[in-house]
Formats: C-alpha cells, sequence, structure tokens
C-alpha cells in the first residue's frame, strides 16, 4: 500500500484494513486531498480479496472536525459546482465491503456525515457528534440533511441541523447514530474486534447483507423485501452456504472462501 498525505494506511490485519485520518494540526478537517485519498484506498480495497472490512479511524481528541473550512473559503458557486469531493463521498458510499468506524472527540459536519457513511460506529465516551454548518451559513453538504433524518429521526435531525448543537456519544447511540459507546481508550480495540469478526463471516453473504440493509434507506418496504428474497435466493447458489450449513450439521468450524 502506497503512503499518503493526510491518512495513514496499517497493513491488512486479519481482513481488516485500517485507515487513520491524519490531520492533527487542523482537527482533521476533511479537505478534497483527504477525501480523494480515502476513495483511492477504498479502490484498491474493493478489488482486494485480502480485504474483507474497514476500519476508520482519527485520533484520541477528534475524528474529523468536517469539511475543511479554509479551503472551503476559496470556492465561489462555480467551484462548489465543480468540486471533485462529491464524486469521493460517492466511492464511500458505493463501497461494497462493511465499513466500521472507531470515533474519538469530535465528529462535526463532514465528519458525522463520513460516521453516517460508516456501516457500524463505536464511539468513546469523550466523543461529540453535530452538524455545526448552520453557523457558517452554510448547510450539510455530503448527505447530513438525508441520512440524519433517516438515521436519527425528524426532530434530533432538526435540532442538530438548526441549532448546531452537539450530542454527545450517549446521546447518539440512544438515537441509533452509533451502536456502542466505550471507554476512549477501547473504542478502536472494541471497532478492530468487530471488524475482524465480521471478516471472518461469509463475503458474499456480508456484501449482500450490506447491499439489503442500505437498500432500506431508499425503497419502499415491499421493493426493498423484494431485494432481500433475491439476494437471499442468490446465496443459496454459493458454495458458502453449503459449507455454512455442512459445518453446523457436523458440528465443527466452517471455513468460507468467498465462492
Ligand atoms: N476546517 C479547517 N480547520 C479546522 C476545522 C475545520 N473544519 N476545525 C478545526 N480546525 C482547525 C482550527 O482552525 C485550528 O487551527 P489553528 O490552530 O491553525 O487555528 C485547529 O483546527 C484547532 O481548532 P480550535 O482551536 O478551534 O480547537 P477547539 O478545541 O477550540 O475547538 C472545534 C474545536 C469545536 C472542533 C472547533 O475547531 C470548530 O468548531 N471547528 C469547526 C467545526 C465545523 O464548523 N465543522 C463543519 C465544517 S463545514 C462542513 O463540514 C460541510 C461539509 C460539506 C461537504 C460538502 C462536500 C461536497
Amino acid at each position: 500500500m502506497q503512503t499518503y498525505e493526510d491518512i495513514l494506511v496499517d497493513s491488512v490485519q486479519d481482513g481488516v484494513l485500517t485507515i487513520r485520518l491524519n490531520r492533527p494540526e487542523a482537527y482533521n478537517a476533511l479537505r478534497t486531498q483527504l477525501l480523494s485519498e480515502i476513495a483511492d484506498v477504498l479502490a484498491q480495497a474493493k478489488d482486494d480479496e485480502t480485504v474483507k472490512a474497514v476500519l476508520i479511524t482519527g485520533n484520541d481528541k477528534v475524528f474529523a472536525a468536517g469539511a475543511d473550512i479554509k479551503e472551503m473559503a476559496s470556492l465561489d458557486a462555480v467551484g462548489v459546482m465543480n468540486d471533485p469531493r462529491p464524486a469521493h463521498w460517492r466511492a464511500i458510499a458505493q463501497f461494497p465491503k462493511p465499513i466500521v468506524a472507531a470515533v474519538n472527540g469530535f465528529a462535526l459536519g463532514g465528519g458525522c456525515e463520513l460516521v453516517m457513511h460508516c456501516d457500524i460506529v463505536i464511539a468513546g465516551d469523550n466523543a461529540q457528534f453535530g452538524q455545526p454548518e448552520i453557523n457558517l451559513g452554510i448547510i450539510p453538504g455530503a448527505g447530513g440533511t438525508q441520512r440524519l433524518i433517516r438515521t436519527i429521526g425528524k426532530s434530533m435531525a432538526m435540532q442538530l441541523v438548526l441549532s448546531g448543537e452537539f450530542i454527545s456519544a450517549e446521546q447518539a447511540r440512544d438515537f441509533g447514530l452509533i451502536s456502542e459507546v466505550t471507554i476512549p481508550e477501547r473504542s478502536f480495540e472494541r471497532a478492530m474486534e468487530l471488524a475482524k469478526k465480521i471478516a471472518t463471516k461469509p463475503p458474499i453473504a456480508v456484501r449482500l447483507a450490506k447491499e439489503s440493509l442500505l437498500k432500506a434507506y431508499e425503497t419502499t418496504l415491499d421493493s426493498g423485501l423484494n431485494i432481500e428474497r433475491k439476494a437471499f435466493t442468490m446465496l443459496a447458489a454459493t458454495q458458502d452456504r453449503n459449507e455454512g450449513i455442512a459445518a453446523f450439521m457436523e458440528k465443527r468450524k466452517p471455513e468460507f472462501k468467498g465462492k
């Protein structure tokens, strides 16, 4: 894996590729360079069979404090229209393998939106989540208005986006924005534990489960159920499904091959 300017990429460990946001001097502000580097790593990870899951994290004090306000300041309307960042966000949203996040400290603006692009989020009890764009005279621009309302409901989404107030890790968990709260020292370890566990599961089933779950955001119940049924049917044709059932019957551990 090559080296990057704004992120650190650990070598794959038990099927898990770790991306560490690494602009501590700017509170990991998500400048275009940083987003393009994440998109680049994910493009490679997508086709790399050794990568079964991705873990994204920041540092002890901050996950990401949002888009880089200093970079944003130089963009006029045409600049925003030609902005390459939406394409990078799309690459993250469309990544087919599971992404687990370990969040300590601030996850604000684009940082909170990055959290919403992740599939499972573990946060330290020092984490704070918010969409403070309103204070800058703008609104969330990487899916925040749409994903937040679908994730935490209308009233709390309105509260965060309109007031710019932050919520704690416990509140974020209670509203379903994240799944677990730990002490800050354990969030990475717990996220890694989950990512490694997922990495042992049958990859095609994992991929179709993620795809089916995410479709629930976009479709009616009826068409979502159809998508689930088709995925379920397709899995009946995989070797891993035969292996999983055989291993259960034979009381042994399954060996999944992604076939
Ligand atoms: N962008 C650039 N630099 C930042 C950012 C940021 N978002 N956040 C913090 N920094 C920098 C500060 O400028 C400061 O640098 P310096 O020391 O050189 O002045 C350093 O990080 C530390 O910041 P503070 O001194 O402010 O630290 P505090 O601990 O006092 O406060 C906060 C921490 C609360 C996180 C505070 O820095 C803050 O409010 N940051 C801005 C948060 C924010 O408004 N985020 C939303 C940004 S807009 C956005 O995300 C829109 C997304 C749209 C995506 C569209 C894609 C197409």
